[in-house]
């Protein structure tokens, strides 16, 4: 099975843990705990009708003490989240500095980046707003506008992820002409049924 490293960056307390919780586990907590080190998580996407990807999705407690781990954490992911919170402008500064951490580890340019706005339930509570989060994203170079979630009602949590497997699919993968089959570009001709690209 084709499989794919996901990692997710952002302040502390910016929501990684619970959107992930959120999609794999269905569940939210107002009290999560925090993320020690680095801990991960597996979860299978069907992308036809008799082929699944296997994404592993990587949270890194986003502290700084735990910076030190950040690029074997990193390494070999296809794709990232970069999460900012609706409600906090300091989440939205913070950002520089893990895209920064994102280019000094891999390469920038052939990873998936989308950014994500977290909490929008708290819409009383919000101060940045899309116009700005587009702005940030095209500087950046993400690969599509932000999507702004929430974990706690699950408000586009499963969009943002099927949205991030279709930029991996679109920028790593190739489709059989002739049997549908995906694969990695890497290779020239379908592991399938050998129909040469
Ligand atoms: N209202 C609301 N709170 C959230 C949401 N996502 C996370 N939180 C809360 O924000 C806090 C930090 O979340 P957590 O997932 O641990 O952040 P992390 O440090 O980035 O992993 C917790 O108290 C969560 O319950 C959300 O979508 N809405
Ligand atoms: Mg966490």
């Amino acid at each position: 099975m084709l499989k794919f490293k996901i990692i997710l960056a952002g302040a502390k307390d910016v929501g990684k843990s619970s959107l992930i919780a959120r999609y794999c586990d269905n569940v939210f907590s107002e009290s999560m705990h925090d993320t020690i080190g680095v801990a991960f998580k597996r979860k299978k996407i069907q992308i036809n009708e008799n082929q699944d990807i296997e994404i592993n999705i990587w949270d890194f407690g986003g502290d700084l003490k735990y910076r030190l781990l950040f690029p074997s954490y990193v390494n070999g992911a296809s794709a990232a989240f970069i999460l900012y919170d609706t409600t906090n402008r300091e989440s939205l500064d913070d950002i520089k500095n893990w895209v920064q951490l994102i280019r000094e580890n891999i390469n920038y340019d052939n990873t998936v980046k989308i950014l994500i706005g977290t909490k929008i339930d708290l819409e009383d509570q919000r101060v940045i707003h899309k116009p700005e989060a587009i702005e940030i994203s095209k500087q950046y170079g993400c690969s599509i506008e932000p999507i702004e979630t929430s974990a706690k009602t699950g408000e586009n949590v499963e969009e943002a992820f099927i949205a991030l497997t279709h930029e991996i699919i679109k920028m790593r993968l190739r489709e059989c002409k002739s049997c549908s089959e995906y694969f990695t570009k890497k290779l020239k001709f379908c592991p399938k049924c050998g129909e040469i690209v």
